[in-house]
């Protein structure tokens, strides 16, 4: 059986860290591709340089025109600018969305039959802009968010509780960053949701409200350490756990963002919900009922997406 093929359009940091990550998991060849020549050129060489010493199998290429990705099973896109201190994602959307509209139609002609990952924000705008100019099947193209706030938060709540990462489980709704929407009463330390956590005096309330809110934050936290560009290492590996479900058909329930045909009552528009990863794609989303409170934050992280995409509508009339 031939080797999978991934397609990484951008060779920045997060480009980079996923040709690295999905040659020590041996998903499949790889190709970067880049708008800057070298670049990609001269990280794959290097990766290409590691697998002895890793031991993984797999050709990395770099490469300057869309052409390279024929035939790729997987297009994970990064392509774009990534904000600096001060910066918010949305600040992003004139530069960004000229790229979603170039690197769509690329995969159009040359991977329309990848299963597409976007990660160049605005997210939420960005995934919707790029389904548009590729015109590939919505069930195609997905976005990555959700993996990411849901692992920081994890990440923070095994912190304080001094277990392991991976007993505890996280449940995220909604857009990107600032407007997430965690729901606690479905996250858990080994099925334990986290009200009964409170109840059982493993946190307060308080503490807990402070971690959601650095979960909110935790992409600001990084640009402000790191001071010239956005995480990349968190972001990588989140992607990569969406790819490895799809070209591995592992059915993985993920939070992701998901084109939304009137479930949660949104229709049209890419929004975080939890979704089961198979071959075919997305293919099925989970859909919870929610209480008041979490209704109306979900509802104000939809509007917040909403004002986004309308705002690339006026920018590019020609896409939705
Ligand atoms: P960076 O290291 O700057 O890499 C971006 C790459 O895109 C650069 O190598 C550019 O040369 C390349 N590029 C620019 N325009 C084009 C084009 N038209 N075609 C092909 N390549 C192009 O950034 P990064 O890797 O740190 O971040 C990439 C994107 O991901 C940014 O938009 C970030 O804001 C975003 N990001 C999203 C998340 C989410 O959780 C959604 C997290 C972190 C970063």
């Amino acid at each position: 059986m031939a080797r999978s093929k991934i397609g990484l359009v951008g060779a920045g940091q997060i480009g980079g860290t996923l040709a690295f990550l999905a040659g020590l998991k041996e998903l499949g060849d790889v190709v970067l591709f880049d708008i800057v020549d070298g670049v990609p050129q001269g990280k794959a060489l290097d990766l290409a340089e590691s697998s002895p010493v890793e031991g993984f199998d797999a050709k990395l290429t770099g490469a300057s025109s869309y052409e390279a990705l024929s035939g790729a099973d997987v297009v994970i896109v990064t392509a774009g600018v990534p904000r600096k201190p001060g910066m918010s994602r949305d600040d992003l959307i004139g530069t960004n969305l000229k790229v979603m509209e170039q690197v769509g139609a690329g995969i159009a002609k040359y991977a329309p039959d990848a299963f597409v990952i976007c990660i160049t924000n605005p997210l939420d705008a960005m995934v919707w802009a790029l389904r548009e100019a590729s015109g590939l099947p919505p069930e195609k193209v997905v976005g990555m968010a959700g993996v990411l706030d849901s692992s920081r938060f994890r990440y923070f709540l095994a912190e304080e509780f001094g277990v392991s990462v991976e007993d505890v489980t996280a449940f995220v709704l909604g857009g990107h960053g600032d407007t997430m929407v965690p729901l606690p009463r479905y996250s858990t330390v080994a099925g334990v949701p986290l009200p009964d956590l409170v109840k059982m005096g493993w946190t307060t309330q308080e503490k807990l409200d402070q971690i959601i809110q650095r979960t909110r934050d935790g992409g600001a936290e990084i640009v402000g350490l790191l001071k010239t560009g956005s995480a990349f290492y968190a972001p990588a590996a989140s992607a990569i756990a969406m790819a490895e479900s799809y070209l591995k058909d592992k059915k993985r329930v993920l939070p992701i963002a998901a084109h939304l045909t009137g479930q949660y009552g949104v229709d049209g528009i890419y929004v975080g919900v939890p979704a089961v990863i198979g071959a075919a794609g997305v293919e099925r989303i989970v859909e919870i009922e929610l209480d008041d409170a979490e209704k109306a934050a979900f509802d104000k992280s939809v509007g917040a997406v909403k004002g986004l995409i309308d705002a690339c509508k006026a920018i590019a009339p020609n896409l939705g």
